[in-house]
């Protein structure tokens, strides 16, 4: 297990990277031993640093739970992370592209929760049980890594190339969907650039939720009623440049947009 100052130090080095937008080696690099615990620590370390200027957590991500998003990343386990309010960019809105080193964007479904899920062992049924309701969502990503390359230890602890998320659309009952069947496109400048089903997500994206439920059972919390939660990209990321604009829209819940500047 990493030191607590080890830890410290990794976390120093990915917001140096974040606030000077240039990108670092990849951790493990210096630290192969390093493991997903440890890297799961950097991440709390990093919240702790936000919520201490004020940042406010706002959700959870999972990651890397999309066959396209593993074979794009080269990982082929999920992948969890924190949202924090800072990080919402409105929809239609515009992002600057000043602040960021390498952004991609991709298509998700988010879900938000009405009543607390506990683990071990939630269910899609627990999660569609206490699902208030679900929206489309584009998320940003930034990796803090030369080349956007790491290895899921290093992405853990960069909390996910957690960069922006936007939210739009047609908030929906999951009561009135099937979950596994929401047709998903990603367009930028009006070409399609990525499309799939839902189920591209774990055969369901409320799987996604499950896992987190699970995975944050490991750390003896519970997903608090109220949460926001992103359940992965459903194609590939795209890379964006100044000047694009990108539509995530998914079968039912409608579209979100974002611009970048
Ligand atoms: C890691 C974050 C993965 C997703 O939805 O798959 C992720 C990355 O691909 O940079 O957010
Ligand atoms: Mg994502």
């Amino acid at each position: 297990m990493l030191s607590s100052a080890a830890v410290s130090e990794i976390a120093d080095r990915l917001e140096a990277a974040r606030a000077a937008a240039k990108p670092i080696t990849k951790v493990t690099d210096d630290y192969p031993d390093m493991d997903v615990a440890d890297a799961y620590a950097v991440q709390r370390e990093l919240l702790g640093r936000w919520q201490a200027v004020g940042r406010r957590l706002s959700g959870y991500k999972a990651g890397l739970t999309s066959k396209a998003k593993m074979a794009q990343m080269g990982v082929s386990v999920p992948s969890f992370a924190f949202l924090t309010n800072d990080m919402a960019r409105p929809d239609r809105g515009v992002v600057e592209m000043d602040g960021l080193i390498h952004p991609r964007v991709e298509a998700e479904i988010a879900f938000v929760t009405r009543d607390a899920l506990r683990g071990p062992g939630c269910t899609v049924e627990a999660v569609i049980t206490a699902t208030d309701f679900v929206v489309p969502a584009i998320e940003i990503l930034d990796s803090r890594y030369e080349a956007f390359k790491f290895d899921l230890v290093s992405v853990i602890a960069d909390n996910a190339s957690s960069a922006g998320y936007v939210t739009g659309g047609r908030p929906r009952r999951v009561a009135d969907l099937d979950l596994r069947t929401l047709g998903v496109t990603l367009e930028r400048n009006g070409e399609m650039v990525g499309m799939a089903a839902s189920a591209a997500v774990l055969g369901n994206p409320a799987a996604s939720v499950a896992m987190l439920v699970d995975f944050l059972a490991t750390c003896d919390e519970e997903l608090p009623a109220g949460s926001f939660v992103m359940t992965g990209g459903v194609t590939e990321a795209i890379a964006v440049e100044a000047g694009d604009c990108v539509t995530a829209q998914v079968q039912e819940l409608g579209s979100v947009s974002i611009r970048f500047v």
